[in-house]
């Protein structure tokens, strides 16, 4: 039976006073489900006390979530930077698309800078999306990533710049200074750039997500998660660690392959996701 199945029929137990499963397991499968060991201790010992374990564990969930839900505020800057990063195949280069659209959605100009330079595909992917939803695409088979973002930032007259950037593993200390040089060159034209640096983390990757985001905060501080692939049967548990433990706002999940497939996350929806298979 799959964690979240057990996870569920524990739930149910203890809702029906059944009760055949422990507080320690519970606390295991809270473990199990990726949501850290420190906050699966804490939720195991209020549920202990409750007679109604799920509206205290969707409570719970609320509270941890609450401010930790955020929109697009691009008010402050022009063009507003936002930079995508993340392991290869996390689902950056869609969410470019996704983000395109919710923007140009709000009759705002965006502007592109491709900066996985170096992959056959990855210009002709971004630029299938930026023909289609009319944006100007900056980019250069086989430069710089640092120096196309550069040039992106110094010509855009949009109201945004996205930064896509290639898909590299945190080990690769090479590919790691190459991201960081990404910000160090846009920072010599706006020293504020990004405006928001999101990690984009896909939904089964599981409680390696957590140290994606401690690999890749530590070359330039993530200020948001969008969590792709909601929508291929992960329930992506590890987001309630990432936001109760190290603080991190989510600005979105994807739900498809398709630039519409964007909304906002919705905490009833996750525990429903989480509980109810
Ligand atoms: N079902 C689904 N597929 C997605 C989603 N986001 C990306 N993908 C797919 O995942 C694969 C990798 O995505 P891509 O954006 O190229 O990842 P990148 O390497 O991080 O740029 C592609 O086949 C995408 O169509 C999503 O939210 N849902
Ligand atoms: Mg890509």
């Amino acid at each position: 039976m799959s964690i979240f199945k057990r996870l569920k029929t524990a739930i149910v137990d203890l809702i029906s006073g059944k009760s055949s499963i422990d507080i320690e397991e519970l606390e295991s499968l809270l473990i199990e489900a990726d949501f850290g060991v420190t906050l699966s201790s804490e939720l195991a010992n209020k549920l202990k006390k409750s007679t109604d374990t799920k509206t205290v564990l969707t409570s719970e969930l609320i509270k941890i979530f609450e401010g930790y839900i955020k929109d697009f505020d691009i008010s402050g800057h022009k063009p507003f930077v936002i930079s995508l990063c993340g392991v290869n195949g996390s689902g950056k280069t869609t969410t470019v698309a996704k983000l395109i659209h919710k923007f140009k959605a709000q009759g705002l100009s965006v502007d592109v800078s491709a900066c996985d330079t170096f992959r056959a595909a990855a210009d002709a992917q971004l630029e299938k999306w930026t023909d289609r939803l009319g944006c100007r695409l900056f980019s250069g088979t086989n430069k710089d990533p640092a120096s196309v973002a550069y040039t992106a930032l110094q010509e855009t007259k949009s109201d945004v710049l996205i930064i896509d950037t290639a898909g590299r593993l945190p080990t690769n200390s090479n590919l790691m200074d190459e991201l960081g040089k990404i910000y160090r060159v846009m920072k010599k034209i706006d020293v504020s750039a990004p405006h928001l640096n999101l990690l984009v983390l896909d939904a089964t990757a599981g409680q390696n997500a957590v140290e994606q985001v401690k690999s890749f905060g530590a070359v330039s501080s993530i200020n948001g998660i969008i969590l792709a692939k909601a929508d291929v049967g992960a329930k992506g548990g590890f987001i309630v660690r990432i936001v109760n433990e190290l603080h991190i706002p989510i600005f979105g999940i994807g739900i498809g392959e398709q630039p519409e497939d964007f909304e906002k996350f919705n905490v009833d929806k996750f525990i429903k996701n989480l509980i109810e298979e």
